[in-house]
């Protein structure tokens, strides 16, 4: 079953995301899809996924992201992204730190779309507290350069959801720092 949340910060109940309504400041103009993270056992960073929709015909950035909870201010949440790199002629996956993420323009063909994704962009989860990790959903502000702040919430899922999902991908699901 695929379940599709689409998280507008403000007014998520206007459904009509029509142009006339587009502004290039107004969080409707970005849609949020399948929001969901992932933690695991001990240190280890959970990971965040979604994909990102762009309706209007300006791209924007994804500049950093943050818990909406200001009380758990030891949390850190980072813009990744894996790369390959060739190590003694085998191609090795590494995570980089990102600064931001361009969200590319809609176009003819559809909104524009990044997705963040196993085995490719995520959301990295420092120092989550145990009471969040094991909670049902949290709520982590989205900062656009254009489109400004969006509150999403963002399911969690267990990390034997995402290996399923990922069988048959044969990429790592998971995401462990190795530095
Ligand atoms: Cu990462």
């Amino acid at each position: 079953m695929k379940l599709f949340k689409f998280c507008c910060a403000v007014a998520g109940l206007f459904v009509s995301l029509t142009y006339a309504w587009a502004d290039s400041v107004n969080p409707q103009t970005l849609r949020i899809e399948d929001a969901f993270v992932v933690f695991y056992q001990g240190e280890t960073p959970g990971a965040g996924y979604m994909i990102i929709r762009q309706m209007t015909n300006e791209d924007d950035q994804l500049l950093s992201v943050r818990l909406a909870d200001q009380q758990n201010s030891c949390v850190r949440i980072e813009l990744h992204d894996h790369v390959s790199e060739k190590i003694d002629g085998h191609d090795v996956k590494k995570m980089v730190a990102l600064a931001a993420v361009t969200v590319p323009a809609a176009s003819g063909n559809g909104p524009g779309l990044v997705a963040f994704a196993p085995g490719g962009k995520h959301l990295m989860l420092y120092d989550f507290p145990k009471s969040l990790k094991e909670s049902k959903k949290i709520t982590l502000i989205l900062t656009f350069k254009k489109a400004g702040e969006m509150a999403v919430d963002f399911e969690i899922r267990t990390p034997s959801t995402l290996a399923a999902k990922n069988d048959n991908k044969n990429n790592c699901g998971c995401c462990h720092h190795k530095d």
